[in-house]
């Protein structure tokens, strides 16, 4: 189930709230899922109720479409279904530790280690980006214009605005890591790398790139 169009459900995670221990706590998992999450989808069924055409749009459709639409409504739909797409990827990116190959394989593999010269670099420069997030907001590994970037959005902003195809989503909002890292995102970043999903991201680049 996608539970892409209006009325948006809260689809349980794809794992167990302590699958990522001990990189991402039990808690932070439930209260970014249960609480965050489920806000943005209350807050984005409660500006599509009274409107019904837009409740034909897709997730996607309606992130892409809200620059148009007057500004109240366009706001509050950018914020919130950005914010459900947002958390969406960003929780689909991961997985047990375990299981996570704890680096990028085929295709995209290959093209990172192109792009940027080894997967140590590309972690570098991901790290730099994830850091430089003033405030709240993303890293990203997307596809722009055929070429692979690492780019950040601020606040609930998507790379689906900007023509871009995400590949992998960090979330680098204080309630993503506060309650095990308190300030330091740095060593968030660090342990974010050992549950990302790089079979997912890899999905997501053969799809985007054909
Ligand atoms: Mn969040």
């Amino acid at each position: 189930m996608r539970n892409n169009y209006y009325p948006f459900v809260n689809l349980p995670l794809p794992y167990p709230y302590d699958e990522l221990e001990p990189y991402i706590d039990t808690k932070t998992m439930e209260l970014h899922h249960d609480k965050h999450l489920q806000t943005y989808i209350n807050n984005l069924n409660d500006a599509l109720k009274g409107c019904p055409e837009l409740q034909k749009l897709s997730l996607e459709q309606l992130i892409v479409s809200s620059a148009r639409l007057p500004k109240d409504i366009g706001t509050k739909i950018r914020n919130n279904a950005g914010g459900v797409y947002n958390h969406r990827f960003f929780f689909n990116g991961m997985q047990n530790p375990e299981d996570s190959t704890g680096e990028p394989c085929g295709r995209l593999g290959a093209e990172i280690v192109k792009t940027y010269g080894s997967f140590d670099n590309f972690k570098k420069e991901f790290k730099d980006a994830a850091l430089s997030v003033f405030g709240s907001g993303y890293a990203w590994l997307v596809i722009c214009r055929g070429k692979l970037g690492i780019i950040t959005t601020a606040n609930q902003n998507t790379p689906l605005e900007a023509g871009m195809c995400p590949l992998i989503a960090l979330d680098v909002w204080e309630h993503a890591y506060y309650l095990k890292h308190y300030n330091v995102r740095a060593v968030y970043i660090d342990d974010w790398f050992n549950v990302v999903n790089w079979r997912m991201a890899e999905a997501n680049y053969l799809k985007f790139n054909l």
